[in-house]
Order: C-alpha cells, then structure tokens, then sequence
C-alpha cells in the first residue's frame, strides 16, 4: 500500500492596524486624524498581526480604495493623506492563498473638529452668556483655521478653554472635561503641523 501525502496550505490571516503618525503606539481600526496644516496628516500602517498557520512566509500590499496598483508593499508603512475618508485594505499572500482586511482612515481640518466641538456645546446644558462665549470662540478660532492663521485660531481655543474652566467646571465637570479635552486634541494637532 502506497500512502502519497499531499501538503495542504491553508491561507493568511490578514489584520491590518494604523496609528497617528504623532502617536504612532495607539493603534485602532477605524482613525480618526486632525490635518493640523489645514491639509494632510501623517499616518502609520501595519501588517504584523497577519499569520499563517503553516507559518509560511508573508508578502504584504496595501490598497486605497478600489485602486489597483498597491501603494505600498511594506509590512510597516508611513503614508500621508490629505483631508478626506479612506478605506484602506491590507492583501496578505503567503504565495498561494491570499487573505485581505480592511480599515478606514478620515482626515479631518481642524475647523472640522472645532465644528464638531461647538455641537457638543451647543448640546450641554449651559448658561446662555456662557454658551454664547464658548461658541463666539469657536467660531473665530475655525474662521482663524481656515486662512491659515493658526495661533490665532489656537489662541481662541484657549481662551474656550479658560471659560470652560472657570465657569463650566465648578458646576457641571464632566461636561467641562470633554470640551476641555476636545479643544487640546484640536491644539496638539494644529501644534504639531
Ligand atoms: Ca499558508
């Protein structure tokens, strides 16, 4: 009796993960970046999750989009993307099978985060000259934002934050605390631009 064993390859895992390029340790599946230069943001993508069962060796490629060509084939990659959403797939291929995973990146401008944050104040329940403070600040720090004038615009955000913390916290600090946090991931961006 003849018994003819036939290796069978089982296909990659494919897990894809990507971080700010400026926190480039907290890795997520669904990011959310500020383009603090009003135009792209940095962004780190990695593959090192993937595996394989037979322990064969990986190749990697990254697409946006529907795009056909990858735009990257590396396992770690540091990309750029202006302002916008993205859907970003990681194709593993252990030469045989291939495995695929997909993210989503969104670059927002920092306008868009601080309109995003005059919501929150407009849903808090506030004092009316209190309210009416906070959102004249945000209005002039995305306007600021928008021509470019970014330490003007920062300088409104901590002229928010100031108020937040003089009259928002002593009564109400948890509302306080999530303004408060918004409006510094909003500075550290444009900072850090
Ligand atoms: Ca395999």
């Amino acid at each position: 009796m003849n018994i003819t064993v036939t290796p069978v390859n089982d296909a990659p895992v494919a897990v894809a993960k990507a971080a700010s390029a400026s926190d480039p340790t907290n890795f997520t599946r669904n990011l959310v970046l500020i383009a603090g230069n009003n135009q792209n943001a940095g962004a780190v993508l990695e593959a090192c999750d993937s595996s394989d069962i037979d322990n064969s060796i990986l190749s990697y490629a990254w697409y946006q989009g529907a795009n056909a060509m990858p735009f990257s084939t590396a396992a770690h990659a540091n990309i750029s993307l202006s302002v916008g959403s993205y859907t970003v797939t990681l194709v593993t291929s252990d030469g045989i099978a291939t495995a695929s995973d997909t993210i989503t990146v969104t670059v927002f401008t920092p306008c868009d985060c601080v309109k995003e944050l005059a919501a929150k104040v407009q849903a808090a329940r506030l004092k009316a000259t209190d309210r009416d403070y906070l959102l004249a600040r945000l209005d002039a720090a995305c306007s600021a934002f928008a021509k470019r004038d970014f330490n003007k615009g920062v300088h409104q955000l901590e002229l928010f934050q100031t108020r937040v913390d003089s009259k928002v916290a002593p009564t109400d600090p948890a509302t306080a605390q999530v303004l408060d946090a918004e409006a510094q991931k909003i500075i550290n961006a444009v900072s850090a631009r």
